[in-house]
């Protein structure tokens, strides 16, 4: 199994960690080498534009970029790197997180970012995301994250059963 961290989780705040733990969780669960840091787009740019330019050279394959408000760090992410980036909107502001969203999501044309859903559920499903994106490349991932669906699947067959009558 590879050790060098094949995803890089950026954060814009400390704060964004109560939930962006939920990635790194799943990610770990799923045998997947990951790095978090605190980089902002706006606090702290440099850093920002400096560890997207690297990842490559430092042999990441994805990148998820989580940030509120006007949460503009994923698509300054993927201006700075070729990889594919996943952005999760952060929850808890004065629009519930929508704002978070719309400025993660409203990419315009030539500089994509794949947005996952605002809060906990985006945070999860862009360590699964990230998954399936090294899975194609990578037999040992595959077959664990195939692993993880099968388990879901029977998990949600037994909650079934638990509220038949
Ligand atoms: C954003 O500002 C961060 O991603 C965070 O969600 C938000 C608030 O940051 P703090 O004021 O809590 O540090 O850049």
């Amino acid at each position: 199994m590879t050790s060098h961290p094949l995803v890089g989780i950026l954060m814009g705040s400390k704060s964004d960690w109560e939930t962006m733990q939920h990635t790194a969780l799943t990610l770990k669960s799923l045998g997947i080498p990951y790095e978090a840091h605190v980089a902002s787009a706006h606090r702290t740019p440099e850093k920002v534009v400096e560890f997207c330019k690297g990842a490559e050279g430092r042999g990441m394959k994805v990148i998820i970029a989580a940030a509120g408000g006007a949460a503009h760090l994923a698509g300054v992410c993927a201006s700075k790197t070729h990889l594919p980036v996943l952005g999760v909107p952060m929850k808890g502001w004065a629009t519930e997180g929508m704002d978070s969203l719309l400025s993660t999501v409203q990419m315009p044309s030539g500089i994509p970012v794949g947005t996952l859903a605002i809060g906990k559920a985006g945070a999860i499903n862009a360590a699964l995301l990230a998954t399936s994106i090294l899975s194609l490349g990578d037999t040992g991932i595959r077959e664990r994250y195939l692993a993880f669906r099968e388990a879901q699947v029977e998990k949600a067959l037994k909650d079934d059963d638990l509220v038949m009558p």
